[in-house]
């Protein structure tokens, strides 16, 4: 695989760089993104439609079910050559903030350090009353496990459509990307926002805009670079090719 020489040599320079990541990255962990189909029990629902707080109290057992899957699902996937093509990019930048709109943890699980969660986590679990997050629950309990404090029932920890994301991660977020010389975005439709608009926000700066996907996205007629392929492929070749393997400290697996 090749990359223009004005990217290599660009990268080989850069101090500041923003890494946002989005389902995509996770597709040759094995993991469904957003836009492909569900399958089986699940096939029937649409993930935005359960991806929010009117279908947890419509239908509590129904969501909590869904995402006790996606956990189990989760937690038996592995970080692919993408995941630790990123950890390996940190220890070669001085200033690295990885963004990801993922909740699979996968990310943290290859090794990546400074790891901004937009939409939470799948392994965290709170109280949907009082947000206490619950360490441990009745897994084997069919029903949905509640609060220890209240009473009220737990759900996932991550952010549902139409609620607002944390804070400080938010801020993190655009912070780091007002500020970045690179910005990547890898393996995100970009339809979600906010995390949507970072790549927006870093291009209004002057930072250098790379996108990677499987096919164009509405941000790629904006973007500097965009590199067509798997992120699983394309990552590994990347920081092969910028940093090469004589001085790497670890050769990523292709
Ligand atoms: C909020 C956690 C304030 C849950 C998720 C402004 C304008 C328009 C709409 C809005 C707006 N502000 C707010 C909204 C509403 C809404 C929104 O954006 N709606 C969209 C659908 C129009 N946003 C919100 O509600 C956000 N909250 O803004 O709060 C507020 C409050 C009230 C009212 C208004 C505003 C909260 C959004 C967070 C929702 N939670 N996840 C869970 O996971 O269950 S979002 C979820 O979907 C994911 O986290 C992810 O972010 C998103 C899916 O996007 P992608 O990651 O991009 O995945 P996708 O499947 O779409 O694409 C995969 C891509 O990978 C594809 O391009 C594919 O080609 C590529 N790919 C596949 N395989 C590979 C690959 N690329 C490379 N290699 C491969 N192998
Ligand atoms: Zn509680």
């Amino acid at each position: 695989m090749n990359f223009p020489s004005s990217l290599l040599s660009f990268l080989r320079k850069v101090e500041r760089a923003v890494v946002l990541t989005g389902a995509g990255v996770s597709q040759e962990s094995g993991l469904r993104t957003f836009r492909d189909a569900q399958s089986g029990l699940w096939a029937q629902y649409r993930p935005e439609d359960l991806a929010t707080p009117q279908a947890f109290a419509r239908d509590p057992q129904l969501v909590w079910d869904w995402y006790a899957l996606r956990r189990e699902k989760a937690r038996s996937a592995e970080p692919n050559p993408g995941h630790f093509a990123l950890v390996e990019m940190e220890k070669r930048i001085a200033e690295f903030t990885l963004i990801t709109q993922n909740v699979d943890g996968l990310h943290q699980r290859a090794g990546s350090v400074r790891v901004v969660e937009l939409h939470g986590n799948l392994q965290r679990v709170k109280c949907s009353r009082c947000g206490q997050q619950a360490s441990a629950w009745e897994a084997a309990s069919p029903k949905v496990p509640q609060c220890l404090r209240c009473g009220g029932l737990l759900r996932p920890d991550v952010v549902w459509f139409g609620e607002s994301l944390p804070p400080h991660a938010l801020a993190a977020a655009i912070q780091a990307s007002q500020t970045c010389q690179v910005f990547f975005s890898i393996g995100t439709s970009g339809l979600v926002q906010p995390a949507a608009s970072l790549a927006y926000a870093a291009r209004e700066r002057g930072a250098v805009v790379v996108e990677i996907n499987l096919e164009p996205t509405p941000l790629t007629g904006q973007v500097d670079f965009f590199l067509q392929g798997k992120s699983g492929e394309i990552l590994p070749a990347l920081v092969n090719a910028t940093w090469p393997s004589e001085d790497s400290p670890g050769q990523i697996r292709e």
